[in-house]
């Protein structure tokens, strides 16, 4: 399983590199490390395993995370309230934005990032609704509309397969800038 010492963080230089795109059909291989990233989330998404083997409760994991630069991600964003389903769960295989909204949104506290190990304030602008093409481990095409927190998620993910890292789009002289003052909502604020 994959657990924190799998993670690499900030300095290393895959987190900088632009990865690879995947030829279908995946190796068995392929498949089976698209699996365990996915698994990592779950891991960390539950209180016990969480606390066992000291995982960092993640909604996303990049495949350049665990240093194999390949354009994968993992998204698990769990649903609202405890036993729903999740609200978007899915291994994304050379994902790729095809549209996004000029409005923008930042997540109000700021984003965390599991390969940087301390706190960056400051809003991080994403754009608040993006239309995403993505292939699954069999190599079916998937086109979906994301919005709000999922669309944010994917967003993150999708920078570090181009070797982005949350901070870079942090403003540097005013890292709480809003462009609209009067946009904010609860979790979300409009920028
Ligand atoms: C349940 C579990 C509910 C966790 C919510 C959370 C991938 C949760 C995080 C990640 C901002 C948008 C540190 C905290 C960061 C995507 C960073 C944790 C998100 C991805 C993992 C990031 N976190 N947890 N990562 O590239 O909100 O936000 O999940 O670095
Ligand atoms: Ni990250």
């Amino acid at each position: 399983m994959i657990t924190m010492h799998d993670i690499i963080r900030e300095g290393h230089p895959t987190l900088r590199a632009r990865a690879e795109k995947f030829t279908f059909p995946l190796s068995d291989e392929e498949k089976q490390t698209a699996q365990k990233m996915m698994e990592f989330l779950e891991n960390s998404q539950d209180p016990e395993i969480a606390e066992k083997y000291n995982l960092r409760a993640g909604v996303g994991l990049a495949a350049p995370q665990i240093d194999v630069s390949k354009r994968m991600t993992a998204v698990l964003v769990p649903g609202e309230e405890e036993g729903q389903e999740p609200l978007f769960k899915h291994i994304l295989i050379n994902p790729t934005i095809l549209s996004e909204s000029v409005q923008m949104a930042a997540l109000a506290e700021g984003e965390g990032c599991l390969s940087v190990d301390r706190e960056i304030p400051g809003y991080v602008p994403r754009h608040a609704r993006i239309k995403l093409r993505w292939y699954d481990l069999d190599g079916n095409e998937h086109v979906e509309r994301l919005r709000d927190y999922v669309a944010i998620v994917v967003q993150h993910e999708i920078d570090h397969l181009n070797g982005v890292l949350f901070f870079d789009h942090i403003n540097k002289e005013n890292p709480f800038a809003k462009e609209n003052p009067f946009a904010a909502t609860e979790d979300l604020i409009l920028l």
